[in-house]
C-alpha cells in the first residue's frame, strides 16, 4: 500500500513558532514519526510539501493510479481552496485530511474547510498523531472494502 502525506504552508515551519497550536516537534520530526510508523505498518510513504496552491494540486493529481490514499494537511488552504478541493474530487483516491490543532476552537474562519467535503475522514486537534491515525484509517479501509 502506498500513501502520499502532503503537509501545505509553512508547516515545513513546525516547531519553530507557535508551539501552544502546533507542539514542538519540527517537520523533520513528524516526517521521522510518520516513517517509522509507516515502517511498523510495512506500508510505504511518500512525503510532499509546499507553500503554493498550484503545487499542492499537482501532488494530489500525481496520486491518480499511482496511490491507495493520501493525508493532507493543507495548512491555510484548507479553509481557502476550491482547485484543492477540485483536485481530490478528480483523482478519487481516498483523502484523510489533517489538522494539528483543533481549528473548531480557534477562530471562526478556520471552521471553513473547502476539502472536507471530497475527505473520507477529517482529524482535528490531535497533534501530529492525527496522521498516523489517518494512516491507520486509510490501512484499515483498504483491507475492508465496506468502509
Ligand atoms: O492545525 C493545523 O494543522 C493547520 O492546518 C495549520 C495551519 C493553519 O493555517 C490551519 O488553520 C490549521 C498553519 C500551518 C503551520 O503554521 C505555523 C505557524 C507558525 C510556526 C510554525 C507553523
Amino acid at each position: 500500500m502506498k500513501i502520499m502525506i502532503i503537509n501545505g504552508p509553512n508547516l515545513n515551519m513546525l516547531g519553530i513558532r507557535e508551539p501552544a497550536h502546533y507542539g514542538k516537534e519540527t517537520y523533520e520530526d513528524l516526517l521521522n514519526k510518520i516513517r517509522k510508523h509507516a515502517d511498523e505498518r510495512g506500508v510505504s510513504v511518500e512525503f510532499r510539501q509546499s507553500n503554493h496552491e498550484g503545487d499542492l494540486v499537482d501532488y494530489i493529481q500525481s496520486t491518480y493510479g499511482a496511490f491507495d490514499g493520501i493525508v493532507i494537511n493543507p495548512g491555510a488552504y484548507t479553509h481557502t481552496s476550491i482547485a484543492i478541493l477540485d483536485a481530490v474530487k478528480a483523482v478519487g483516491v481516498p483523502t484523510c485530511e489533517v489538522h494539528i490543532s483543533d481549528v473548531n476552537a480557534r477562530e471562526e474562519f478556520r471552521r471553513v474547510s473547502y476539502i472536507r467535503a471530497a475527505c473520507v475522514l477529517t482529524v482535528s486537534g490531535h497533534g501530529t498523531d492525527g496522521y498516523l491515525e489517518a494512516m491507520d484509517y486509510l490501512i484499515k479501509r483498504k483491507g475492508n472494502s465496506n468502509l
